[in-house]
C-alpha cells in the first residue's frame, strides 16, 4: 500500500515525527481498511455500519493529530498566551462531519467509502451526539471552541466528562418522558485518556493554622475526602485545519478503586462504595437550564472541575516558567457563567497555601487572570450556596471568600458607598439564611465582566450588578454572542453553501463578512428563485423526518413556522400555541378568508422538575392531535412537536425554517443564538426587542425582521404596577375564546382541569406578559401571512437575512474577546 511505501522514504528515517498522511481518496480507502482490520479486527465482509464509522473516524482522526501536535508545539515554543475556557457545559453534537469538513476531506472520504459501497451520509448518522450541555450556554461554548481553533487562538476548553449527557426526551400520550442518555456506549473514538494528567481533589475536612518559627502563620487545608480527576482530551480542529485546540474533560475516579482491606475481609459491596461516591461526581449533567440546581452534588461538580483545571494550568505554567508571578501574561481564564466561579477562591488558595504567595500579590494575579461571562439575569438562575454547605465541603475556600468579602466592602466604604449598596455588593446574602453569591464572587475576582448582548449588558449594569458597577465602573463590557458559520451554514446547509459559492465565489468560506455580497442579489429574481428552491429542498428533508418519526404529513409548500429551544415560561411557547389555537378557531369560523398554509413546529426539552414547562409541552401535543385530525383546516394548519430536540436535529431544522419564533418576554432572554442560526439560513424572524434580536434588527434593517410587543422597560414598568391579564383578556375576543377552549377541554377531553392553572395565571398575574403581548403578536403574524403570498418580497427579505447576518459569526465574538479581554491570539502584543 502507499502507506508502507511512505515508510521507506528517507525523510521519515531522519525526522522523529511520522510522515504526514496523504489526503487523496485512494490513501483514505487503504487507511480506512487498515483501521477496520487492525484497530477494529474485522474484514469488510463482517463489518457493520458502526465499524465503518469507527474506522473512518480513526482515519480522519490521524489527520487531526498531525495538526494537533504541530499546534501545541508552536504555542509552547512561541510562549503565546493561552485561553482557558472553563465551562460546565459543552454541547458539541457530532464531530465527524465537523472534522471532515474543516479539513477539506469531504470528497476524499466520500469516494474512499464508496469503494466499499458505504455512504458517508449514512454512517455519519450513527455517531451519537455529545450532549454535554443544556442549551444555549453549552452550545455557545462549543461554537467558541470551534471559532478559537478557526481564528488561531490557542485554547483549552475545560469541562466535565459526564457519563450521561442531557437526557433523551420521548413523548408518550402527549407528555415528556425522560430517558437516560448513553453517548459512551460504543466508546468514544475522539477522546484520549491522559492518566498522566491526574489531580487529587479534596472535599470536607478541616483547616489547620500552621505557625512555623521565622515564617508568617498560614492556613493549611486537610480534606476529609479525596478523589482523582483524570483528563480526557478531544482535539478541536479549526477551519482548513490551520489550528487544533484541546477540549480537556475531567472524569472522577476513586484514589483507591477497591478498598482492598474491606474487599479481603469479605465486604465486597462496601469495598466499592467509595469508588461509587467518587464516580458519582461526573456521572450526569444537571438538566436545569436557567435554574439553579442547588444540590450538594452540583457544588461538588463545580469545585471538582474548577480545581482540576487550575491545578493543570499551574502545573503547565510552572513547567514552562518555573514561577507563577507571570501567570496572567501567559494564561487567560474565562469563567462561563458562575458555574466555575469557585475557581476564584481556589486559585487564591493554591497561590497562597500551596505556592507561598502573599495575599495582595495572589489577588493581583487572580484578578488579572480571570474574566467572567454572565448569561442570565433571572433571579432563579443566579447561583447562591448555603454557607453551612459551602463551609462543610470547602472550608478553606469559605475562609478565603470571607476575606475577599471583607476587602471588597472596605474598598466600597472608602469609596463612600452606603449601607444598601454594601448589602448589594456583599458576597454573602444575609437575607435568605446566609448564602454565598457566586455572581459577586466571579465579578470581584475578574478584571472583565461581560454580558452576551448589548441589551443584556445594559440591564446587568442596571439590575443585578448595579452597585458593583458603581464600584468598578470600567469592568463590565459587552460581547454579543455568535454562532459558527462552519457548522450552522456550511455543514447544515450544503445546498445554500453551494448556491452562494456559485453566486459570489468562495471567499465567504474564509471570511464570512463576504456574505454581504449577496445583498445585491436580493432583487435578482432568478437568484431568489434558486434561493427559495434550496429552502424547499431543506423543508422536504425536514418533512421527511416529521413523517418518519411522527407519521404526520406536512406540505413543504406551507410556511414552516418554527420555535425550537428549551421550554421555559419566559420563552413563551405558550403564547405561540395560544396563537395557533386562535388561528384554528378563525380558520374554522371564516373559511372564506385568504388564509395561508402554515406548519407550526415546536421542539425542546423541559427540565424534569419544571411542572409548568411540562404542561406546555402537553398542551402543544394536545392541540396538535386535535388540529391535525380536523379535516376543516387540513391544508391550512398543522401543529407538530418534534421530540428530542438536540444539536443534530437543529442542523436539519435551522435550514428548513421560513419563520423563526424569538418571542421571549423582553428583558429576559440574555441573547439567544438560535435566532442567529435561523436568520443566517434565510428564515425571517418574528420576535420581541430582546437579547440579540435588538442587534439583529440593526443589522438586518427594520423591513427584514418582524418585531412586536412590549419593550424591556415597559415590561419592568408593568411588573412594578402589578399588571394582570384580566382586563386585556376580557377585551380581546380572540384571546378569550382561545383560552376558553383550552379550559373547556377542547384539546383535553380526557382531562378538563389539565390546563386550568396555566390559564388562570394569565388572568390573575400574567407575569410573562402573554396576555399583554397577544394582540401585537397576532397582528404581526397576519402581516407575515400577507407577505407569504407575495413570494418575491418574502424571498428578497430571506436573501437579505443571509446576506446581513455575518456579524453574528462566533469568529467575530472570539476576536472581540481576544482583543478586549484576553489579549491573546493573532495580533496580540507579545507577552
Ligand atoms: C443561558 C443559562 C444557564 N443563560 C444555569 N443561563 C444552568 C443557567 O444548569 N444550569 O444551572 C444552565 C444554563 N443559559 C443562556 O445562555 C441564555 O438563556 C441565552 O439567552 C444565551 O443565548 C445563552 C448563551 O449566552
Amino acid at each position: 500500500s502507499s502507506h508502507s511505501a511512505d515508510a521507506d522514504d528517507d525523510t521519515t528515517l531522519m525526522a522523529p515525527t511520522p510522515q504526514r498522511r496523504q489526503n487523496d481518496s485512494a490513501t483514505f480507502a487503504s487507511e480506512i481498511l487498515e483501521k477496520l482490520t487492525y484497530a477494529i479486527g474485522k474484514n469488510p465482509a463482517a463489518a457493520r455500519r458502526h465499524d465503518w464509522l469507527e474506522a473512518t473516524t480513526l482515519a480522519v482522526r490521524d489527520r487531526i493529530i498531525d495538526h494537533w501536535l504541530e499546534s501545541n508545539q508552536k504555542t509552547t515554543e512561541s510562549g503565546e498566551k493561552r485561553v482557558c475556557y472553563l465551562s460546565m457545559e459543552f454541547l458539541i453534537g457530532r464531530l465527524l462531519r465537523d472534522a471532515i469538513s474543516n479539513l477539506g476531506l469531504t470528497q476524499s472520504v466520500t469516494e474512499a467509502l464508496a469503494v466499499y459501497d458505504v455512504e458517508l451520509d449514512m454512517i455519519e448518522l450513527l455517531e451519537p451526539d455529545a450532549a454535554l450541555g443544556n442549551g444555549g450556554l453549552g452550545r455557545l461554548a462549543a461554537c467558541f471552541m470551534e471559532s478559537m481553533a478557526s481564528t488561531g487562538v490557542p485554547a483549552f476548553g475545560y469541562g466535565i466528562r459526564y457519563v450521561h449527557g442531557f437526557f433523551r426526551q420521548e413523548v408518550v400520550d402527549g407528555e415528556q418522558v425522560e430517558l437516560p442518555e448513553n453517548w459512551l456506549m460504543h466508546g468514544n473514538p475522539w477522546e484520549f485518556e491522559r492518566r498522566e494528567n491526574s489531580y487529587e481533589i479534596g472535599f470536607g475536612g478541616k483547616v489547620a493554622a500552621i505557625d512555623e518559627p521565622g515564617k508568617p502563620p498560614r492556613q493549611i487545608w486537610r480534606p476529609g475526602e479525596r478523589v482523582l480527576a483524570v483528563a480526557y482530551d478531544t482535539p478541536i480542529v479549526g477551519w482548513r485545519g490551520n489550528h487544533v485546540n484541546t477540549l480537556r474533560l475531567w472524569s472522577a475516579q476513586s484514589l483507591d478503586p477497591i478498598l482492598l482491606d474491606a474487599f479481603n475481609s469479605g465486604d465486597h459491596i462496601g469495598a466499592l462504595r467509595e469508588a461509587n461516591k467518587a464516580e458519582a461526581i461526573t456521572r450526569v449533567l444537571y438538566p436545569a437550564d436557567s435554574h439553579q440546581a442547588g444540590q450538594e452534588l452540583r457544588l461538588r461538580q463545580e469545585y471538582f472541575f474548577s480545581s482540576a483545571s487550575l491545578q493543570d494550568i499551574i502545573r503547565r505554567h510552572l513547567k514552562a516558567y518555573g514561577t507563577l508571578h507571570n501567570l496572567s501574561d501567559k494564561v487567560a481564564i474565562q469563567l462561563n457563567d458562575t458555574h466555575p466561579a469557585v475557581s476564584v477562591a481556589e486559585l487564591m488558595r493554591l497561590l497562597i497555601d500551596v505556592h507561598g504567595f502573599a495575599w495582595d500579590e495572589a489577588w493581583t494575579i487572580t484578578q488579572a487572570t480571570f474574566s467572567y461571562t454572565n448569561h442570565t439575569l433571572l433571579p432563579e438562575a443566579l447561583e447562591t450556596w448555603p454557607i453551612h454547605l459551602f463551609e462543610r465541603l470547602l472550608p478553606r475556600q469559605m475562609q478565603i471568600i470571607y476575606a475577599i468579602n471583607a476587602q471588597t466592602i472596605r474598598e466600597a466604604t472608602q469609596k463612600g458607598l452606603d449601607g444598601g449598596k454594601i448589602t448589594a455588593i456583599s458576597l454573602i446574602d444575609e437575607n435568605n439564611g446566609r448564602r454565598v453569591r457566586m455572581g459577586q464572587l466571579a465579578f470581584v475576582g475578574s478584571h472583565a465582566i461581560n454580558g452576551v448582548s448589548a441589551l443584556h449588558t445594559e440591564l446587568m449594569k442596571e439590575t443585578v450588578f448595579h452597585s458593583l458597577h458603581e464600584l468598578y465602573p470600567s469592568r463590565i463590557q459587552n460581547k454579543t454572542n455568535g454562532v459558527t458559520p462552519r457548522r450552522w451554514l456550511m455543514q447544515a446547509n450544503p445546498g445554500l453553501t453551494a448556491l452562494v459559492t456559485d453566486a459570489i465565489g468562495p471567499a465567504f468560506l474564509d471570511n464570512v463578512e463576504k456574505l454581504a455580497d449577496l445583498d445585491a442579489l436580493a432583487t435578482d429574481a432568478a437568484f431568489r428563485e434558486k434561493f427559495m428552491a434550496v429552502k424547499l429542498e431543506n423543508k422536504q428533508r425536514l418533512a421527511k423526518v416529521i413523517e418518519e418519526r411522527l407519521a404526520i404529513s406536512v406540505d413543504p409548500g406551507a410556511m414552516f413556522d418554527i420555535q425550537v429551544k428549551r421550554i421555559h415560561e419566559y420563552k413563551r411557547q405558550f403564547l405561540n400555541i395560544i396563537e395557533a389555537i386562535a388561528l384554528y378557531d378563525q380558520i374554522r369560523s371564516h373559511p372564506e378568508r385568504n388564509w395561508q398554509p402554515r406548519v407550526k413546529i415546536f421542539g425542546g426539552k423541559a427540565a424534569p422538575s419544571y411542572a409548568q414547562a411540562k404542561e406546555i409541552i402537553h398542551l402543544i401535543n394536545d392541540v396538535a392531535r386535535v388540529v391535525n385530525a380536523d379535516p376543516s383546516v387540513q391544508n391550512l394548519l398543522k401543529v407538530v412537536f418534534i421530540p428530542n430536540y438536540n444539536v443534530s436535529l437543529a442542523e436539519i431544522i435551522m435550514p428548513a425554517a421560513d419563520l423563526s419564533e424569538q418571542i421571549s418576554t423582553a428583558g429576559l432572554e440574555a441573547s439567544g443564538t438560535g435566532n442567529m442560526k435561523f436568520a443566517l439560513n434565510g428564515a425571517l424572524t418574528i420576535g420581541t426587542l430582546d437579547g440579540a434580536n435588538v442587534e439583529m434588527l440593526e443589522h438586518l434593517g427594520e423591513e427584514n425582521i418582524y418585531i412586536f410587543g412590549l419593550t424591556a422597560a415597559e415590561v419592568a414598568a408593568r411588573r412594578r404596577e402589578a399588571h394582570s391579564g384580566r382586563s386585556i383578556i376580557e377585551n380581546s375576543r380572540l384571546l378569550r375564546e382561545a383560552l376558553d377552549s383550552i379550559v373547556k377541554g377542547v384539546f383535553s377531553p380526557d382531562g378538563q382541569e389539565r390546563y386550568a392553572s396555566l390559564v388562570s395565571n394569565l388572568y390573575n398575574n400574567d407575569w410573562w406578559m402573554i396576555a399583554a403581548d397577544f394582540e401585537a403578536y397576532w397582528q404581526t403574524q397576519r402581516k407575515l401571512d400577507d407577505l407569504w403570498q407575495d413570494t418575491p418580497s418574502w424571498g428578497e427579505k430571506a436573501v437579505r437575512n443571509t446576506a446581513r447576518m455575518s456579524w453574528f459569526s462566533s469568529d467575530r465574538s472570539i476576536r472581540e474577546y481576544a482583543k478586549d479581554i484576553w489579549r491573546a491570539g493573532p495580533g496580540a502584543p507579545a507577552s
